[in-house]
Protein backbone atom coordinates (compact mmCIF):
# COMPACT_ATOMS: atom_id res chain seq x y z
CA UNK A 1 0.00 0.00 0.00
CA UNK A 2 2.00 3.09 -1.18
CA UNK A 3 0.99 6.31 0.73
CA UNK A 4 0.38 9.91 -1.13
CA UNK A 5 2.40 12.55 -0.60
CA UNK A 6 -0.32 14.40 1.23
CA UNK A 7 -0.77 11.61 3.44
CA UNK A 8 2.93 11.43 3.91
CA UNK A 9 3.84 15.16 4.76
CA UNK A 10 2.04 14.97 8.38
CA UNK A 11 3.67 11.52 8.93
CA UNK A 12 6.90 13.15 8.19
CA UNK A 13 6.29 15.77 10.28
CA UNK A 14 5.66 14.02 13.31
CA UNK A 15 9.09 12.17 12.59
CA UNK A 16 10.86 15.25 12.03
CA UNK A 17 9.50 16.66 15.26
CA UNK A 18 10.27 13.63 17.51
CA UNK A 19 13.78 13.29 16.00
CA UNK A 20 14.42 17.22 17.57
CA UNK A 21 13.06 16.16 20.75
CA UNK A 22 15.41 12.91 20.59
CA UNK A 23 18.24 15.09 19.75
CA UNK A 24 17.38 17.91 22.35
CA UNK A 25 17.14 14.99 25.20
CA UNK A 26 20.44 13.95 24.12
CA UNK A 27 22.13 17.25 24.02
CA UNK A 28 21.17 17.37 27.40
CA UNK A 29 22.20 14.72 28.24
CA UNK A 30 25.54 15.06 27.05
CA UNK A 31 25.68 18.62 28.91
CA UNK A 32 24.71 17.03 32.33
CA UNK A 33 27.29 14.59 31.93
CA UNK A 34 30.02 17.00 31.10
CA UNK A 35 31.05 15.50 27.97
CA UNK A 36 33.49 17.45 25.85
CA UNK A 37 31.28 16.81 22.50
CA UNK A 38 27.33 15.33 22.03
CA UNK A 39 26.57 12.60 19.32
CA UNK A 40 26.13 15.30 16.66
CA UNK A 41 29.59 17.20 17.41
CA UNK A 42 30.70 13.02 17.23
CA UNK A 43 29.26 12.14 14.02
CA UNK A 44 29.99 15.58 12.62
CA UNK A 45 33.71 15.42 13.06
CA UNK A 46 33.56 11.65 12.07
CA UNK A 47 32.43 13.22 8.67
CA UNK A 48 34.82 15.57 8.66
CA UNK A 49 38.07 13.12 9.07
CA UNK A 50 36.58 10.81 6.53
CA UNK A 51 35.90 13.51 3.93
CA UNK A 52 39.13 13.05 1.91
CA UNK A 53 41.63 16.14 2.01
CA UNK A 54 41.33 17.61 -1.22
CA UNK A 55 36.88 17.38 -1.32
CA UNK A 56 37.58 19.42 2.80
CA UNK A 57 39.96 22.05 1.53
CA UNK A 58 37.70 22.40 -1.24
CA UNK A 59 35.06 22.97 0.51
CA UNK A 60 36.58 24.82 3.25
CA UNK A 61 37.45 27.08 0.43
CA UNK A 62 33.93 27.84 -0.63
CA UNK A 63 32.51 28.65 3.00
CA UNK A 64 35.81 29.90 4.88
CA UNK A 65 35.15 29.87 8.64
CA UNK A 66 31.97 28.47 8.47
CA UNK A 67 32.85 25.35 7.64
CA UNK A 68 32.35 24.11 11.47
CA UNK A 69 29.04 25.12 11.95
CA UNK A 70 28.02 24.21 8.56
CA UNK A 71 29.38 20.70 9.22
CA UNK A 72 27.09 20.79 12.47
CA UNK A 73 23.82 22.01 10.63
CA UNK A 74 24.07 19.12 8.05
CA UNK A 75 24.59 16.46 10.42
CA UNK A 76 21.34 17.67 12.20
CA UNK A 77 19.62 18.20 8.84
CA UNK A 78 20.67 14.59 7.82
CA UNK A 79 19.47 13.28 10.97
CA UNK A 80 16.14 15.50 10.99
CA UNK A 81 15.62 13.65 7.60
CA UNK A 82 16.19 10.59 8.78
CA UNK A 83 14.08 11.13 11.46
CA UNK A 84 11.33 12.22 9.10
CA UNK A 85 11.78 8.89 7.33
CA UNK A 86 11.08 7.14 10.42
CA UNK A 87 7.97 8.68 11.26
CA UNK A 88 6.71 7.97 7.16
CA UNK A 89 8.07 4.20 8.31
CA UNK A 90 6.35 4.10 11.82
CA UNK A 91 3.01 4.20 9.97
CA UNK A 92 3.30 1.15 7.92
CA UNK A 93 6.07 -1.01 9.98
CA UNK A 94 6.76 -0.13 13.31
CA UNK A 95 9.92 -2.51 13.34
CA UNK A 96 11.42 -0.93 10.31
CA UNK A 97 10.84 2.49 11.64
CA UNK A 98 12.94 1.29 14.67
CA UNK A 99 15.64 -0.52 12.97
CA UNK A 100 16.20 3.08 10.84
CA UNK A 101 16.16 4.90 14.02
CA UNK A 102 18.42 2.51 15.90
CA UNK A 103 21.01 2.22 12.82
CA UNK A 104 21.15 5.79 13.26
CA UNK A 105 21.50 5.43 17.18
CA UNK A 106 24.55 3.09 16.10
CA UNK A 107 26.19 5.69 14.02
CA UNK A 108 26.04 8.04 16.81
CA UNK A 109 26.93 5.43 19.69
CA UNK A 110 30.04 4.54 17.36
CA UNK A 111 31.10 8.73 16.31
CA UNK A 112 30.80 9.06 20.60
CA UNK A 113 32.73 6.15 21.22
CA UNK A 114 35.52 6.61 18.92
CA UNK A 115 35.80 9.94 19.55
CA UNK A 116 38.82 10.52 22.34
CA UNK A 117 36.90 9.81 25.80
CA UNK A 118 37.21 9.23 29.48
CA UNK A 119 37.54 5.85 31.10
CA UNK A 120 35.26 6.37 34.45
CA UNK A 121 33.67 3.96 36.90
CA UNK A 122 34.12 0.22 36.93
CA UNK A 123 37.68 -0.40 38.86
CA UNK A 124 40.54 2.32 39.07
CA UNK A 125 40.82 1.98 35.97
CA UNK A 126 40.03 0.10 32.55
CA UNK A 127 37.18 -0.37 30.69
CA UNK A 128 35.44 1.86 27.50
CA UNK A 129 33.67 5.09 28.14
CA UNK A 130 30.21 4.05 29.02
CA UNK A 131 29.27 8.04 30.26
CA UNK A 132 30.17 8.79 26.21
CA UNK A 133 27.42 6.54 24.88
CA UNK A 134 24.53 7.44 27.52
CA UNK A 135 23.49 10.54 25.35
CA UNK A 136 22.78 8.80 22.33
CA UNK A 137 21.04 6.04 24.38
CA UNK A 138 18.45 8.39 26.64
CA UNK A 139 18.00 10.14 22.92
CA UNK A 140 16.94 6.98 21.47
CA UNK A 141 14.91 6.02 24.02
CA UNK A 142 13.14 9.51 23.87
CA UNK A 143 12.76 9.14 20.24
CA UNK A 144 11.26 5.49 20.71
CA UNK A 145 8.65 6.70 23.32
CA UNK A 146 7.55 10.30 21.11
CA UNK A 147 7.69 8.41 17.81
CA UNK A 148 4.25 5.95 18.12
CA UNK A 149 2.37 8.78 20.03
CA UNK A 150 2.92 11.49 17.69
CA UNK A 151 2.87 9.79 14.42
CA UNK A 152 -0.26 7.73 15.58
CA UNK A 153 -2.13 11.36 16.03
CA UNK A 154 -0.84 12.08 12.62
CA UNK A 155 -2.28 8.95 11.44
CA UNK A 156 -5.33 9.64 12.77
CA UNK A 157 -5.97 13.06 10.85
CA UNK A 158 -4.74 11.66 7.81
CA UNK A 159 -7.45 8.98 7.88
CA UNK A 160 -10.03 11.50 8.85
CA UNK A 161 -9.24 13.44 6.31
CA UNK A 162 -9.00 10.89 3.60
CA UNK A 163 -12.14 9.59 4.81
CA UNK A 164 -15.16 10.39 2.31
CA UNK A 165 -17.87 10.67 5.14
CA UNK A 166 -15.77 12.90 7.43
CA UNK A 167 -17.01 16.31 8.97
CA UNK A 168 -15.26 19.46 8.42
CA UNK A 169 -15.46 19.06 12.35
CA UNK A 170 -14.16 15.68 12.70
CA UNK A 171 -11.05 16.51 10.34
CA UNK A 172 -10.65 20.19 12.30
CA UNK A 173 -10.24 18.13 15.65
CA UNK A 174 -8.21 15.62 14.68
CA UNK A 175 -5.95 18.13 12.99
CA UNK A 176 -5.76 20.08 16.10
CA UNK A 177 -4.85 17.24 18.48
CA UNK A 178 -1.57 16.52 15.85
CA UNK A 179 -0.62 20.11 15.51
CA UNK A 180 -1.02 20.81 19.63
CA UNK A 181 0.72 17.67 20.25
CA UNK A 182 3.35 18.27 18.06
CA UNK A 183 3.49 21.80 19.36
CA UNK A 184 3.91 20.11 23.22
CA UNK A 185 6.87 18.15 21.59
CA UNK A 186 8.74 20.89 20.10
CA UNK A 187 8.36 22.85 23.07
CA UNK A 188 9.83 20.34 25.25
CA UNK A 189 12.57 19.89 22.58
CA UNK A 190 13.16 23.81 23.00
CA UNK A 191 13.32 23.37 26.36
CA UNK A 192 15.64 20.95 26.98
CA UNK A 193 18.09 22.38 24.37
CA UNK A 194 17.80 25.66 26.16
CA UNK A 195 18.85 23.93 29.58
CA UNK A 196 21.77 21.91 27.99
CA UNK A 197 22.76 25.31 26.45
CA UNK A 198 22.95 26.78 29.53
CA UNK A 199 24.57 23.69 31.55
CA UNK A 200 27.55 23.85 28.13
CA UNK A 201 28.02 27.77 28.98
CA UNK A 202 28.80 26.65 32.55
CA UNK A 203 31.61 24.12 31.26
CA UNK A 204 32.55 27.43 28.55
CA UNK A 205 32.51 29.73 32.02
CA UNK A 206 34.88 27.53 33.87
CA UNK A 207 37.33 27.04 30.74
CA UNK A 208 36.99 30.70 30.15
CA UNK A 209 37.96 31.54 33.89
CA UNK A 210 41.12 27.93 33.30
CA UNK A 211 42.29 30.20 29.88
CA UNK A 212 42.22 33.79 31.71
CA UNK A 213 44.67 32.75 34.58
CA UNK A 214 47.88 34.10 34.89
CA UNK A 215 49.92 31.25 36.83
CA UNK A 216 53.37 31.56 35.63
CA UNK A 217 54.00 28.03 35.40
CA UNK A 218 56.95 26.17 34.12
CA UNK A 219 56.56 23.84 31.00
CA UNK A 220 59.59 21.61 31.86
CA UNK A 221 62.47 21.14 29.78
CA UNK A 222 62.38 17.11 28.33
CA UNK A 223 65.84 16.44 29.33
CA UNK A 224 68.62 15.65 27.06
CA UNK A 225 68.93 11.87 25.97
CA UNK A 226 65.33 11.09 27.74
CA UNK A 227 63.71 10.99 24.47
CA UNK A 228 65.45 7.92 22.67
CA UNK A 229 63.17 8.75 19.77
CA UNK A 230 62.29 5.60 18.46
CA UNK A 231 59.34 4.97 16.47
CA UNK A 232 56.23 3.89 18.48
CA UNK A 233 57.87 4.33 22.15
CA UNK A 234 55.75 6.38 24.17
CA UNK A 235 57.01 9.87 24.25
CA UNK A 236 58.86 10.81 27.11
CA UNK A 237 56.78 13.69 28.51
CA UNK A 238 53.00 12.82 28.05
CA UNK A 239 51.09 15.38 26.07
CA UNK A 240 48.11 16.25 28.34
CA UNK A 241 45.43 14.73 25.87
CA UNK A 242 47.25 11.70 25.32
CA UNK A 243 47.82 11.18 29.34
CA UNK A 244 45.19 9.14 30.93
CA UNK A 245 42.21 9.93 32.43
CA UNK A 246 40.55 7.91 35.58
CA UNK A 247 38.23 8.90 37.72
CA UNK A 248 34.44 7.88 38.56
CA UNK A 249 32.99 11.01 38.43
CA UNK A 250 30.27 10.34 35.47
CA UNK A 251 30.39 14.50 34.90
CA UNK A 252 33.38 16.30 35.57
CA UNK A 253 32.88 18.67 38.18
CA UNK A 254 33.06 22.18 37.05
CA UNK A 255 34.93 24.44 39.38
CA UNK A 256 35.75 27.99 38.87
CA UNK A 257 39.01 28.88 41.02
CA UNK A 258 36.64 31.71 42.43
CA UNK A 259 34.54 28.98 43.53
CA UNK A 260 37.32 26.90 44.72
CA UNK A 261 38.34 26.93 48.72
CA UNK A 262 40.76 24.19 50.61
CA UNK A 263 39.91 23.14 53.90
CA UNK A 264 42.67 21.78 55.89
CA UNK A 265 41.42 20.46 59.44
CA UNK A 266 41.16 17.41 61.35
CA UNK A 267 44.37 16.56 63.65
CA UNK A 268 45.40 19.71 63.33
CA UNK A 269 46.76 22.93 65.65
CA UNK A 270 44.81 25.35 63.47
CA UNK A 271 42.21 24.94 60.63
CA UNK A 272 42.96 26.63 57.64
CA UNK A 273 40.20 27.37 54.54
CA UNK A 274 42.87 28.70 51.57
CA UNK A 275 41.22 30.31 48.49
CA UNK A 276 42.56 30.11 45.16
CA UNK A 277 43.96 33.12 44.83
CA UNK A 278 46.22 32.90 48.17
CA UNK A 279 47.04 29.30 47.07
CA UNK A 280 48.59 30.89 43.78
CA UNK A 281 50.43 33.00 45.66
CA UNK A 282 52.44 30.62 47.77
CA UNK A 283 56.09 29.36 47.39
CA UNK A 284 55.91 26.81 44.60
CA UNK A 285 57.47 23.39 43.55
CA UNK A 286 58.02 21.86 40.48
CA UNK A 287 59.01 18.51 38.83
CA UNK A 288 58.73 16.16 36.55
CA UNK A 289 56.35 13.26 37.90
CA UNK A 290 54.83 9.91 36.90
CA UNK A 291 51.47 9.26 37.60
CA UNK A 292 50.14 5.71 37.02
CA UNK A 293 46.85 4.07 38.17
CA UNK A 294 46.93 0.44 40.31
CA UNK A 295 44.27 -0.60 37.58
CA UNK A 296 47.22 -0.48 34.78
CA UNK A 297 47.50 -4.00 33.95
CA UNK A 298 51.16 -5.30 32.92
CA UNK A 299 51.93 -3.57 29.32
CA UNK A 300 48.91 -1.38 30.26
CA UNK A 301 48.57 2.33 28.67
CA UNK A 302 47.49 3.34 32.45
CA UNK A 303 50.92 5.44 33.01
CA UNK A 304 51.77 9.07 31.63
CA UNK A 305 54.36 11.63 32.64
CA UNK A 306 54.33 14.95 33.04
CA UNK A 307 56.12 18.26 34.25
CA UNK A 308 53.63 19.65 37.08
CA UNK A 309 53.23 22.91 38.86
CA UNK A 310 52.37 23.30 42.87
CA UNK A 311 52.24 24.23 46.50
CA UNK A 312 54.55 22.01 48.50
CA UNK A 313 51.77 20.31 50.61
CA UNK A 314 54.57 19.86 53.60
CA UNK A 315 54.63 24.02 54.04
CA UNK A 316 50.40 23.66 54.45
CA UNK A 317 50.88 20.67 56.44
CA UNK A 318 53.51 22.44 59.07
CA UNK A 319 51.55 26.00 58.94
CA UNK A 320 48.27 23.57 60.21
CA UNK A 321 50.10 22.18 62.52
CA UNK A 322 50.32 18.06 62.57
CA UNK A 323 49.14 16.65 65.99
CA UNK A 324 50.99 13.51 67.24
CA UNK A 325 49.24 10.41 66.45
CA UNK A 326 48.01 11.45 62.82
CA UNK A 327 49.58 8.89 60.33
CA UNK A 328 47.14 9.78 56.81
CA UNK A 329 45.80 12.38 55.13
CA UNK A 330 42.07 11.41 54.19
CA UNK A 331 41.47 13.96 50.43
CA UNK A 332 37.99 14.73 49.48
CA UNK A 333 37.36 16.01 46.27
CA UNK A 334 34.39 18.38 44.95
CA UNK A 335 32.59 15.44 43.93
CA UNK A 336 32.76 13.37 47.03
CA UNK A 337 35.42 10.92 46.23
CA UNK A 338 37.98 10.12 48.78
CA UNK A 339 41.26 8.70 49.52
CA UNK A 340 43.59 8.36 52.09
CA UNK A 341 47.66 9.04 51.44
CA UNK A 342 50.41 8.30 53.99
CA UNK A 343 50.92 11.45 55.85
CA UNK A 344 55.06 10.40 55.57
CA UNK A 345 54.56 10.66 52.27
CA UNK A 346 53.16 14.33 52.11
CA UNK A 347 55.57 15.36 54.55
CA UNK A 348 59.24 13.97 53.56
CA UNK A 349 61.01 16.55 52.76
CA UNK A 350 62.47 14.38 50.16
CA UNK A 351 59.38 13.84 48.21
CA UNK A 352 57.70 16.96 46.17
CA UNK A 353 54.15 15.74 47.12
CA UNK A 354 52.45 18.98 45.70
CA UNK A 355 48.54 20.70 45.74
CA UNK A 356 49.58 21.10 41.63
CA UNK A 357 47.77 24.06 39.86
CA UNK A 358 49.41 23.12 36.47
CA UNK A 359 50.21 20.35 34.35
CA UNK A 360 52.94 20.55 31.40
CA UNK A 361 52.74 24.60 31.96
CA UNK A 362 49.53 24.95 31.74
CA UNK A 363 46.74 25.26 34.27
CA UNK A 364 45.53 21.77 35.23
CA UNK A 365 43.07 20.74 31.84
CA UNK A 366 39.30 20.59 33.76
CA UNK A 367 39.04 16.65 33.83
CA UNK A 368 42.60 16.01 34.85
CA UNK A 369 41.31 18.17 38.27
CA UNK A 370 40.54 21.87 37.80
CA UNK A 371 41.75 23.93 39.83
CA UNK A 372 43.68 22.03 42.29
CA UNK A 373 44.51 17.78 42.03
CA UNK A 374 47.25 16.60 44.32
CA UNK A 375 50.26 14.64 42.94
CA UNK A 376 52.59 12.70 45.25
CA UNK A 377 55.89 10.94 43.44
CA UNK A 378 55.92 6.99 43.97
CA UNK A 379 52.43 6.32 44.94
CA UNK A 380 49.53 5.15 42.42
CA UNK A 381 46.84 7.94 41.95
CA UNK A 382 44.04 5.88 43.45
CA UNK A 383 46.03 6.40 47.11
CA UNK A 384 47.00 9.78 46.52
CA UNK A 385 46.29 12.15 43.30
CA UNK A 386 42.73 13.50 43.77
CA UNK A 387 41.52 16.07 41.35
CA UNK A 388 39.19 18.27 42.01
CA UNK A 389 40.68 18.48 45.41
CA UNK A 390 38.38 20.50 48.07
CA UNK A 391 39.16 19.00 51.85
CA UNK A 392 42.23 17.54 53.26
CA UNK A 393 41.54 15.56 56.72
CA UNK A 394 44.98 14.63 59.11
CA UNK A 395 43.80 11.80 60.54
CA UNK A 396 44.46 7.92 60.93
CA UNK A 397 43.99 5.34 58.52
CA UNK A 398 42.22 3.08 61.90
CA UNK A 399 39.65 5.90 61.43
CA UNK A 400 38.26 5.73 57.90
CA UNK A 401 38.39 3.79 54.87
CA UNK A 402 38.69 5.90 51.37
CA UNK A 403 36.16 5.08 48.03
CA UNK A 404 38.76 2.42 46.60
CA UNK A 405 39.67 0.92 49.99
CA UNK A 406 36.32 0.32 51.04
CA UNK A 407 35.96 -1.97 47.53
CA UNK A 408 38.57 -4.45 48.33
CA UNK A 409 41.81 -1.99 47.11
CA UNK A 410 45.04 -1.93 49.26
CA UNK A 411 45.22 1.10 51.87
CA UNK A 412 48.22 2.25 50.89
CA UNK A 413 49.59 1.76 47.17
CA UNK A 414 53.20 2.06 46.79
CA UNK A 415 53.95 1.78 42.72
CA UNK A 416 55.48 -1.34 41.50
CA UNK A 417 58.38 -1.62 39.59
CA UNK A 418 57.72 -2.60 36.23
CA UNK A 419 58.61 -1.93 32.62
CA UNK A 420 56.98 -2.35 29.22
CA UNK A 421 57.55 -3.27 25.81
CA UNK A 422 55.87 -0.62 23.41
CA UNK A 423 57.62 -1.81 20.18
CA UNK A 424 57.16 -3.92 18.64
CA UNK A 425 53.59 -4.50 19.37
CA UNK A 426 52.51 -7.83 19.00
CA UNK A 427 51.60 -9.75 16.07
CA UNK A 428 54.04 -6.55 13.96
CA UNK A 429 56.18 -7.52 10.90
CA UNK A 430 59.13 -6.10 11.31
CA UNK A 431 61.79 -5.45 8.28
CA UNK A 432 65.29 -7.56 8.70
CA UNK A 433 68.11 -5.74 9.95
CA UNK A 434 68.33 -3.90 12.82
CA UNK A 435 65.46 -4.47 14.89
CA UNK A 436 64.92 -1.63 17.95
CA UNK A 437 62.93 -3.28 20.97
CA UNK A 438 61.78 -0.19 23.07
CA UNK A 439 59.30 1.15 25.88
CA UNK A 440 59.72 2.40 29.38
CA UNK A 441 59.87 1.20 32.86
CA UNK A 442 59.16 2.81 36.04
CA UNK A 443 59.93 2.51 40.27
CA UNK A 444 58.57 6.27 40.93
CA UNK A 445 60.32 7.22 44.44
CA UNK A 446 63.01 4.41 43.42
CA UNK A 447 64.29 4.81 40.51
CA UNK A 448 65.57 2.67 37.89
CA UNK A 449 68.57 0.98 37.71
CA UNK A 450 68.65 -1.24 34.93
CA UNK A 451 66.12 -2.62 31.87
CA UNK A 452 67.18 -5.96 30.51
CA UNK A 453 65.21 -7.92 27.46
CA UNK A 454 65.52 -12.00 27.20
CA UNK A 455 65.25 -12.97 23.47
CA UNK A 456 63.42 -16.21 22.55
CA UNK A 457 64.72 -17.56 25.98
CA UNK A 458 68.28 -16.60 25.71
CA UNK A 459 70.25 -14.52 27.87
CA UNK A 460 69.22 -11.05 29.48
CA UNK A 461 71.00 -8.53 27.58
CA UNK A 462 70.93 -5.08 29.18
CA UNK A 463 68.65 -2.62 27.34
CA UNK A 464 70.09 1.28 27.01
CA UNK A 465 68.54 3.76 29.21
CA UNK A 466 67.46 7.26 28.30
CA UNK A 467 68.45 10.05 30.75
CA UNK A 468 66.56 10.81 33.61
CA UNK A 469 65.78 14.04 35.50
CA UNK A 470 65.13 12.27 39.16
CA UNK A 471 63.86 9.23 40.56
CA UNK A 472 60.05 10.25 40.23
CA UNK A 473 59.67 9.40 36.54
CA UNK A 474 59.95 6.27 34.31
CA UNK A 475 62.59 5.90 31.64
CA UNK A 476 62.85 5.36 28.28
CA UNK A 477 64.96 1.81 26.92
CA UNK A 478 65.76 0.46 24.01
CA UNK A 479 67.71 -2.44 22.76
CA UNK A 480 68.77 -2.30 19.54
CA UNK A 481 69.77 -6.03 18.17
CA UNK A 482 70.11 -8.18 14.83
CA UNK A 483 66.93 -10.71 14.48
CA UNK A 484 66.45 -13.44 11.81
CA UNK A 485 63.86 -13.60 9.90
CA UNK A 486 60.66 -15.92 11.78
CA UNK A 487 59.31 -15.48 14.52
CA UNK A 488 60.50 -13.67 18.19
CA UNK A 489 59.66 -13.30 21.10
CA UNK A 490 61.34 -10.26 23.59
CA UNK A 491 60.76 -9.98 27.30
CA UNK A 492 61.18 -7.53 29.67
CA UNK A 493 62.39 -7.06 33.27
CA UNK A 494 63.67 -3.72 35.17
CA UNK A 495 65.59 -3.80 38.31
CA UNK A 496 65.42 -0.76 40.55
CA UNK A 497 68.10 1.59 42.38
CA UNK A 498 67.26 -0.57 45.95
CA UNK A 499 68.50 -3.63 43.69
CA UNK A 500 65.34 -5.14 43.53
CA UNK A 501 64.62 -6.95 40.16
CA UNK A 502 60.67 -7.41 38.91
CA UNK A 503 59.72 -10.50 39.37
CA UNK A 504 57.99 -12.48 37.08
CA UNK A 505 55.00 -13.67 39.04
CA UNK A 506 51.75 -12.53 37.88
CA UNK A 507 49.99 -10.38 40.11
CA UNK A 508 46.05 -9.19 38.91
CA UNK A 509 45.95 -5.54 39.21
CA UNK A 510 43.49 -5.95 42.66
CA UNK A 511 44.20 -5.37 45.46
CA UNK A 512 47.28 -3.58 45.18
CA UNK A 513 48.94 -3.03 41.51
CA UNK A 514 49.58 -6.10 39.11
CA UNK A 515 53.42 -7.66 38.68
CA UNK A 516 54.50 -9.85 36.32
CA UNK A 517 57.05 -9.34 33.16
CA UNK A 518 55.67 -7.85 30.05
CA UNK A 519 56.52 -9.66 26.37
CA UNK A 520 55.57 -9.24 23.01
CA UNK A 521 55.80 -11.49 19.92
CA UNK A 522 56.11 -10.06 16.57
CA UNK A 523 58.01 -11.44 13.25
CA UNK A 524 61.08 -10.38 11.41
CA UNK A 525 60.35 -10.41 7.92
CA UNK A 526 62.81 -12.51 5.22
N1 LIG B 1 38.21 13.18 42.28
C1 LIG B 1 38.84 12.07 41.84
N2 LIG B 1 40.18 12.06 41.81
C2 LIG B 1 40.83 10.96 41.36
C3 LIG B 1 40.12 9.81 40.95
C4 LIG B 1 38.70 9.85 41.02
O1 LIG B 1 38.00 8.87 40.71
N3 LIG B 1 38.10 11.00 41.46
N4 LIG B 1 40.79 8.71 40.50
C5 LIG B 1 42.19 8.56 40.90
C6 LIG B 1 42.88 7.53 40.14
S1 LIG B 1 42.39 5.92 40.41
C7 LIG B 1 43.92 7.83 39.31
S2 LIG B 1 44.85 6.60 38.64
C8 LIG B 1 44.27 9.24 38.99
C9 LIG B 1 44.24 9.47 37.50
O2 LIG B 1 44.54 10.80 37.20
P1 LIG B 1 44.36 11.34 35.72
O3 LIG B 1 42.93 11.05 35.32
O4 LIG B 1 44.68 12.78 35.74
O5 LIG B 1 45.31 10.54 34.85
O6 LIG B 1 43.37 10.15 39.57
C10 LIG B 1 42.97 9.85 40.88
N5 LIG B 1 42.18 10.96 41.34
MO1 LIG C 1 43.82 4.60 39.33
Amino acid sequence: MSTSRRERLPLAAAGVVTGLAGLAASLLAAALLHLPGNPVTAVASVVRDLTPGPVAEALIGLVGHADKPLLIAGTTLVVLLVAGAAGVLQARSAPLAYALLGALGVIGFIATSSAPGTETGGGTGSGGSPAAAIPVVIGFVVWALVLPMLVGVAQRYVEVRAAPSASPAAVGHSRRVFLERSAIVVVGALVLGGASRALASGRDRVEAAREALRLRLGRGTTPSGADLGVAGQASWRTADSDFYLIHTALAVPQVAPDDWSLRIHGMVERELTISFAELARRERTEDWITLCCVSNEVGGPLIGNAYWSGVPIRSLLAEAGVKDGADAVKQTSEDGWTCGTPLAALTDPDRQAMLALGMNGEPLPIEHGFPVRMVVPGLYGYVSATKWLVDLEVTRFDDFAAYWTERGWGEKGPVKTESRIDVPVDGEAVDAGRVAVAGVAWAQHTGIDKVEVQLDGGSWQDARLGTVPGVDTWVQWVLDTELDAGEHTAVVRATDRSGYTQTAARADVLPDGATGWHSRTFTVQG
